[in-house]
């Protein structure tokens, strides 16, 4: 009798260590998607599939015809282990090789390194966001056309994945990129991808280059699942700018900060970090997702990576620009 009791508390605790491992395994090898599932939008929040709140914390690409290089599979690796859960594709439509500029070789290629990016953020469990990157082309209107028959291509191209974000207008500006263009351009495309794809999240810029959340939160779109794009350079946009972000977010907006810097709007010039130490305590105190502008070795300031760092993935500490240790230091 007494074997038999030895028996049962010997297989007892072979269960439980077991138990403890495959636990211990399985957390080990979760990924941001694996573990949270398609991000959606609950009242002022991004949710995940469980409806617990979730941070984006994602790095942008330069223009994609600009630095290419980056997108491959170990640099997204790279980023993963630093904390980065998201990859903002980001595919000018008219500046230097623009989609809508380019002809049609260059359409392609860009098309291809869209796909390349999502499949290697999907297979390493990342989200991603395609970007719809429009800046001189202050008016989304402009360029509608184009807008919708991409978006419907990659929607039907990637109807099967849980972890696509569309951003469709980067930073509208000027007169003509006022909200209620933006509204006419918005519904439209919404719809064209709402017919494909019912759940993704579709993320909208505001007016003056993606800073009015106030206009938009005073007249938000109609539909589930919109989020609205607010970005900064946080040496040259401090207080007034946070206190817009965070009336709005009080207000009750779904915000994605899909991008931001360290430097002048210019994305050159002073890395202001005590104003980023402020705007990342905005972020943090309403879990506002964030992703940092640019993962490229430029000779800018707000690039990542150092000018003089050539790698494309793996690396170092030393490799990142000031302001891609603070990005990785602390923000993330
Ligand atoms: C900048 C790049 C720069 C490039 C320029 C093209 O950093 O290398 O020559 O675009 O016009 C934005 C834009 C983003 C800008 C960035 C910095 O979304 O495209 O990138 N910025 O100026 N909005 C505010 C700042």
């Amino acid at each position: 009798m007494k074997k038999f009791y030895w028996f049962c508390f010997g297989a007892l605790v072979c269960v439980l260590v077991a138990g403890c491992f495959w636990r211990y395994s399985a957390t080990a090898s979760a990924t941001p998607v694996s573990a949270n599932g398609r991000l959606q939008v609950k009242g002022a929040k991004i949710v995940n599939s469980k409806g617990k709140p979730f941070v984006i914390k994602g790095v942008s690409t330069h223009g994609l015809s600009w630095y290419p290089q980056y997108v491959n599979k170990s640099a997204f690796a790279s980023l993963k282990k630093r904390g980065v859960n998201t990859i903002r594709l980001a595919m000018y439509t008219e500046e230097y090789n623009g989609y809508c500029t380019g002809d049609s070789a260059n359409r392609k290629n860009l098309e291809s390194l869209i796909d390349q990016g999502v499949k290697e953020a999907t297979a390493l469990g990342m989200y991603v966001i395609i970007d719809w990157h429009i800046l001189s082309d202050g008016n989304p209107l402009v360029h509608k056309k184009e807008a919708q028959s991409f978006f419907k291509k990659i929607a039907k191209k990637y109807n099967k994945n849980t972890n696509i974000l569309f951003e469709i207008c980067n930073e509208p500006n000027g007169n003509e990129g006022s909200w209620n263009n933006i509204k006419k351009y918005a519904n439209a495309v919404i719809k064209t991808i709402r017919s494909v794809n019912k759940k993704a999240i579709i993320v909208v810029g505001t007016p003056t280059w993606s800073q009015d959340v106030d206009v938009a939160a005073a007249a938000p779109l109609k539909g589930s699942n919109i989020a609205y794009a607010f970005h900064f350079y946080a040496s040259t946009h401090k207080q007034d700018l946070r206190n817009k972000l965070e009336a709005a977010v009080k207000k009750g907006l779904p915000v994605i900060v899909s991008e931001f810097g360290l430097s002048e709007a210019s994305g050159n010039g002073y890395i202001d970090i005590k104003e980023a130490n402020k705007w990342n305590k905005l972020m943090n105190q309403y879990k506002i997702g964030r992703v940092g502008w640019s993962l490229s070795n430029k000779d800018e300031s707000s690039a990542l990576l150092k000018p003089s760092c050539q790698k494309t993935a793996g690396w170092k500490d030393s490799d990142f620009s000031k302001a891609g240790k603070w990005l990785f230091g602390t923000c993330f």
